[in-house]
């Protein structure tokens, strides 16, 4: 049964950092209501989630994603760009060990996993605040030689790359325009986000199936029209932390 790792929200979310988004009160009985309502919509998909316990003294733990790069043959564990974030990482590769090989990205390298894109053996890369041009190299390193094609992405205007462009379906991109040029994906076909939902270009596939927030109506339809299942859950919450659907999970086989 394939797996999805994830963790509880911490009591201190409200202390997140944030880049792109104004701080807002966030109800961290709604967070984890919601969050449950994720783990269980991933369950419902077929996956075993491994549920981590919150980190107190780190308030964005809950968003896993960027401690980690799970492929079939290892698991990279990350050096997240935000200094209030690194010490997520070890229990990150602690839950991992039994399930992969572990890889390393080391000082002075930063790379956040929310912009590690991955369609099929295409790997492209944000270079960001948070992602430095050493990280882009030494995973590149590390998933060359499995035959993955590794590469860096530009964009602007929003945290990660996958803020901007997720993979849908084989061979679909989901992109908002305004923060990433489609022109660096060749041979993919788009989707748009609806201009007036921005945060809807982070999906997160689940095996074949497809998760978006709740709060993307317009842009759900857009993907249905092209033949597109999707699955919504409600992520408003965390989303007031910076945070999409695919933050929250670390899924593999
Ligand atoms: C942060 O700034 O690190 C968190 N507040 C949000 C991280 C979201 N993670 C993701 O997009 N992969």
């Amino acid at each position: 049964m394939p797996i999805a790792v994830v963790r509880e929200v911490s009591p201190s979310i409200a202390q997140c950092e944030l880049t792109h988004v104004d701080r807002q009160p966030i109800d961290f009985d709604r967070a984890t209501a919601q969050h449950d309502e994720y783990v269980r919509a991933l369950e419902s998909l077929g996956y075993r989630a491994i549920r981590l316990p919150a980190l107190v003294g780190h308030p964005d733990a809950v968003f896993v994603e960027d401690c980690a790069v799970v492929v079939d043959e290892v698991a990279v564990i990350t050096r997240p760009g935000a200094a209030s974030r690194m010490g997520e990482v070890a229990s990150i590769a602690d839950a991992l060990r039994p399930h992969r090989n572990l890889a390393f990205i080391e000082a002075p390298a930063t790379l956040d996993g929310g912009d590690v894109l991955r369609a099929g053996r295409l790997v492209r890369i944000g270079r960001t605040a948070r992602t430095n041009d050493e990280g882009i190299a030494q995973l590149r390193t590390i998933l060359e030689p499995f035959g993955y094609d590794v590469g860096p992405a530009e964009l602007t205007g929003c945290l990660h790359l996958k803020t901007a462009v997720t993979s849908v379906a084989p061979g679909i991109l989901l992109v908002n325009r305004a923060w990433v040029d489609p022109s660096q994906f060749p041979g993919f076909d788009f989707v748009d986000v609806d201009p007036s939902e921005p945060f809807a270009a982070n999906a997160l596939l689940v095996g074949d199936a497809l998760v978006l927030s709740s709060a993307f109506p317009r842009t759900r339809a857009r993907l249905e029209a092209r033949g597109i299942h999707v699955t919504t859950v409600d992520a408003t919450e965390l989303a007031k932390a910076e945070g999409g659907v695919t933050c929250c999970s670390l899924l593999f086989d």
